[in-house]
């Protein structure tokens, strides 16, 4: 890639930038203008990728985990070829435009992940790296490669401070994941001034401690970066690190290196004096380099002749790989659940819906050759490790299990990695109390529907001894609160067995399993339960006649609830279990009433904090929660000490019916 086709697409990347900031009267110019030149030399040389076939599953991968960043990427896919119209540019910021404040999953397409929160977006990324080796160790022959890309992320100041960075990168080295190549834009700004202020550590010195490759450069050295990137791919046992020294607003005469061009428009006479000083007509807004057009026409030639070439390979492997090809194609379809040998749980089992939800899962996973994941170094207590289905390590990526390490928060993120990737079905596992440290990359995976699934296990005070750091009380609350996010609690190991059944059919979001530590008795259920659970609840044991009082409960509450209403002995009381009130909420007003009929007292038992469920207990329902913390005990007297025993909730239950 010559010189003059670098400058004028970096031309373009910050005439764009400065136009729609100014317009939209709000955004950030400082960093795409910054990095203009290592945008131009991506996009223009680098990546392998085809705007006319955006999911093509071999391309490069790109992730803009500085997603304030987004006017860089904006101007580089239009410029591409993708959909995103000089208009939406336009219309940056305003509602419908597909040039949204933030890069956004889906809008438009070419863009591959959601980004803003940052560091989010470096963790997604060592995601989709694993993802491609995992597919390449399965599917690649000696004679064809069919997944052979790379994945590439540019980070900033403030992607390099935040944790999650520094548990993806650490995990990402530790794998030796050699495709993976992230750029660090070293502006040496971030919001309140200078990194001096809070950001003094050395990074390179801290990432080749981690076991990555490490370069520094200029960011206005094209053909240095180019040379860079490929030292990065000659070292093919490592991930990348590309350090560029770069300056925040470059191109602005006033405004070059100052922390005031990180987040708002440069006003009208600076952008003039900065077009002036670029040789662009200070009249013309939205200005494109017509060297940059003509650059993008030649390189889509070469896009579709690449990928015209991959698809001969694909074609050529899948004749020569039959066996292969039916394999590839069950990783590309939505789960068959038909040929599952489901273990069987009988009426009066005692188990843990952990334990119940391990041989759940080992079971679909024989038979759905996708699903892989792993645990936050908790797979012996979530009871999440695939027998027999080996490990994920250096050099090693023909197993299905991870081996997270203590790294929550990167583990949600690299999840969402593997999910946006495509082909891998990714589940991931820590006690539900340190979902907390996951929660940022379960919003995001909510916000762009991916179908990661969670495994919660320990889920309430009934963790016992390890006392209230470990007792969930808030979470459920929480979680719940994420829109979109589906949280599935059941109260026995026939329910769990379904819980699972729905999350891997989900498909559209994400799926929290909320499932305990404790043995909970299997009881028996009435026909047409399994139909009704998928909607949310159903009648777990009923009254005779309409209803006097209907006790709501949730996973263990469940059978709590049942022997709460055994004590009581009324013909008028009805338990419904629900396993998801998110789910039960979205439907119908008469299937609601069919089981919570709307005049009838309530009352709601769960071993959490009570927000979120006053609507359902109603104005004269009551609810026994837990308003505070748990305490260190065993389980069971800490239970007895909160009041949940059959005897208490049969005293609320007569309260009710009196
Ligand atoms: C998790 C998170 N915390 C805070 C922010 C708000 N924020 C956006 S950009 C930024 C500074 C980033 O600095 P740097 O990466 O150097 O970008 P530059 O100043 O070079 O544009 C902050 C704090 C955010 N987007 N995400």
């Amino acid at each position: 890639m010559d010189n003059r086709a670098v400058e004028s697409i970096a031309l373009t990347v910050r005439t764009l930038t400065m136009d729609a900031t100014s317009k939209a009267g709000s955004g950030h110019p400082g960093m795409p203008m910054g990095v203009a030149e290592l945008g131009a030399v991506l996009y223009g040389e680098v990546l392998n990728l085809n705007p006319g076939v955006p999911d093509w599953v071999n391309r490069d991968r790109a992730v803009l985990s500085a997603g304030h960043e987004c006017l860089l990427l904006f101007s580089l896919l239009h410029l591409a070829g993708f959909d995103i119209s000089l208009e939406d540019i336009k219309n940056f910021r305003q509602l419908g435009s597909k040039a949204a404040g933030h890069p956004e999953y889906g809008l438009p397409q070419g863009l591959e992940t959601t980004t803003g929160p940052l560091g989010q977006g470096f963790a997604n990324a060592v995601g989709m790296a694993i993802a491609e080796s995992m597919l390449a160790a399965r599917f690649n022959t000696a004679d064809h490669k069919i997944i052979d890309h790379y994945t590439y992320a540019i980070s900033g100041d403030g992607c390099m401070m935040e944790g999650v960075t520094s548990e993806a990168a650490s995990l990402a080295g530790h794998l030796g994941l050699g495709k993976l190549i992230v750029f660090y834009d070293a502006n040496r700004i971030t919001i309140e001034g200078s990194t001096d202020l809070a950001f003094s550590e050395d990074v390179a010195g801290r990432f080749e401690a981690y076991g990555w490759h490490v370069q520094k450069g200029d960011a206005y050295d094209a053909q240095g970066i180019l040379r860079m990137v490929d030292r990065a791919k000659s070292a093919s046992g490592a991930p990348s690190l590309i350090m560029l020294s770069s300056i925040i607003a470059k191109g602005s005469p006033n405004m070059e290196g100052s922390h005031e061009a990180h987040g708002a428009p440069l006003g009208d006479a600076e952008i003039r004096l900065a077009k002036k000083a670029m040789g662009v007509d200070e009249e013309t807004a939205f200005y494109i380099h017509p060297a940059a057009v003509a650059h993008f026409e030649e390189r889509r030639r070469s896009w579709e002749k690449a990928h015209a070439q991959w698809q001969k390979t694909f074609e050529q492997w899948s004749r020569a790989n039959p066996d292969l090809y039916r394999l590839w194609q069950s990783y590309f379809s939505p789960p068959d659940l038909s040929t599952v040998q489901f273990p069987g749980f009988e009426v009066g089992d005692s188990v843990a819906t952990r334990s119940a939800g391990g041989k759940v899962l080992n079971a679909i996973a024989r038979a759905v050759p996708n699903l892989i994941g792993g645990s936050a170094d908790l797979a012996p207590s979530n009871k999440t490790y695939l027998d027999g289905m080996g490990d994920i390590g250096p050099g090693s990526f023909d197993g299905r299990n991870f081996h997270f390490g203590v790294r929550e928060h990167a583990m949600g993120a690299i999840a969402n990695g593997l999910a946006l990737h495509g082909g891998l079905m990714p589940f991931c596992a820590t006690f539900f109390v340190f979902s907390d440290y996951m929660r940022p990359p379960m919003r995001l995976a909510a916000m762009m529907e991916l179908p990661v699934i969670y495994v919660f296990t320990h889920d309430s005070i009934y963790v016992g001894e390890d006392g209230p750091t470990h007792q969930p009380v808030e979470q459920l609350a929480a979680i719940r609160s994420i829109p979109g996010m589906v949280l599935l609690r059941p109260a026995d190991a026939q329910e769990t067995l379904e819980a699972w059944k729905m999350a891997i059919a989900g498909g559209e979001g994400p799926t929290a399993l909320v499932l305990s530590r404790q043995n909970l008795e299997v009881f028996e259920k009435q026909d047409g339960w399994r139909e009704s659970l998928r909607k949310g609840a159903y009648v777990a044991q009923d009254s005779e006649g309409e209803p006097k009082v209907v006790v709501i409960a949730t996973g263990s509450e469940v059978s709590l609830a049942l022997q709460a209403a055994k004590v009581v002995a009324d013909p008028g009381v009805r338990v419904v279990s629900m396993i998801s009130r998110e789910l039960y909420e979205r439907q119908p007003e008469q299937f609601k009433a069919g089981l919570v009929p709307p005049s009838t007292k309530r009352l709601v038992v769960e071993a959490g904090v009570a927000y979120g469920w006053d609507g359902l207990a109603g104005l004269n329902g009551a609810i026994h929660s837990i308003q505070g913390f748990g305490e260190s005990g065993p389980y069971k007297d800490v239970a007895a000490y909160f009041g949940f025993t059959p005897e208490n909730i049969a005293e609320k239950i007569k309260n009710l019916l009196r």
